[in-house]
């Protein structure tokens, strides 16, 4: 046998031996400095739009861009799509009549900025940047968020997209805020990312829950809840009744999951889970209720769940861009 060989050998037997020896404690910090290789880049996003939104992302990803700068570039798509129902200004309006919009985004330092309530904006992802980068502040609303999008050059829409007040119009024949689940309410995309260098970011933004009171916020601007980031862990995004999701932090409660040691799968599991019980003790119907979460950890893995069947997330990673069923708590 060569010295090498003999050295590889003797190596081997003399690591296993350590491994044997040592207590149950030491072989687990032995086996956690064994990290999966990570899969970089990677974005994911909620819903079938999803896809495409991926695609602009992934341009900037695979140039070796900022996670930050694919997250706003990708949802963008569906926040110029006017035939688009539930997110950006084709959105549904509020039971006034009123397209009002919710966004925000966080990067791997923890710059965060919000815009909630805001009206007549093609995009308000790119206002929450500008109120992250340009704006002592971290959330602007209402009037205010429009405003600021204003005096940062952002150009007002004025005409209101005519199908959208279509089904506003058919809507107020009975005004019955009954959100169909899966359908009118729940397709808001949220995008969390990681870039080449393995930092992370994220965005949502959504037109809320259809026929919402005026002045309803969601989860989706809401740093914590609708989206979370922590570049040593990992990042969250949300989608479904925004009321349930901003109870428990959904978000953040995800990502601490995480850095306590649960998979993104096992985290997203439990923080649905915590909507279940809660729910139940409420004693509110689940059947009521949908909420979905995806995340992204440090390794590039992933996960997703849901309380009721229906949700389904994009991943574009390596092997390409696909569309997941998410499982869900309700089979
Ligand atoms: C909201 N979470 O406004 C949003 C709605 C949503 O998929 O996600 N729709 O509560």
């Amino acid at each position: 046998m060569s010295d090498r060989r003999k050295f590889l050998k003797t190596s081997a037997l003399a690591a296993a031996a350590v491994v044997v020896n040592a207590s149950q404690t030491e072989a687990r910090e032995m086996k956690a400095l064994v990290k999966p290789v990570t899969v970089k880049p990677v974005v994911i996003s909620t819903w079938k739009f999803g896809l495409q939104a991926n695609e602009e992302a992934w341009k900037i990803l695979a140039n070796s861009g900022r996670a930050l700068d694919a997250v706003e570039a990708g949802v963008k798509v569906p926040e110029s799509n006017m035939n688009e129902r539930s997110v950006g200004l084709g959105g549904r309006p509020d039971r006034d009549g009123h397209v009002t919009l919710d966004a925000c985004i966080m990067d791997e330092f923890a710059n965060i900025g919000s815009v909630a309530c805001l009206e007549h904006i093609m995009h308000p992802i790119s206002v929450a940047r500008a109120v992250m980068e340009k704006s002592p502040h971290v959330m602007i609303v209402g009037d205010g968020a429009l405003q600021f999008a204003l005096s940062e050059g952002f150009t007002k829409e004025k005409k209101d997209v005519e199908e959208s007040q279509k089904d506003w119009k058919e809507w107020l024949k009975t005004s019955n805020y009954k959100p169909v689940i899966n359908i009118e309410n729940h397709d808001t995309i949220g995008m969390i990312a990681m870039d080449a260098n393995g930092n992370l970011s994220g965005a949502c933004t959504t037109s809320g829950i259809a026929y919402k009171m005026h002045g309803r916020v969601g989860d989706s601007p809401i740093i914590g809840a609708g989206l979370f980031v922590d570049n040593e862990v990992g990042a969250a995004t949300a989608t479904g009744h925004g009321e349930e999701v901003i109870r428990i932090a959904g978000c953040h409660t995800v990502v601490e999951l995480m850095r306590q040691g649960r998979t993104p799968q096992q985290a997203c599991e439990e923080a649905v889970a915590r909507i279940v019980k809660i729910t139940k003790n409420r004693g509110k119907n689940l059947k009521d209720i949908q909420v979905g979460f995806i995340a992204l950890n440090k390794n590039g893995e992933h996960g997703a769940y849901c309380v009721q069947k229906g949700f389904n997330y994009a991943l574009y990673d390596i092997k390409g861009n696909n569309l997941f069923n998410s499982d869900s708590y309700v089979k």
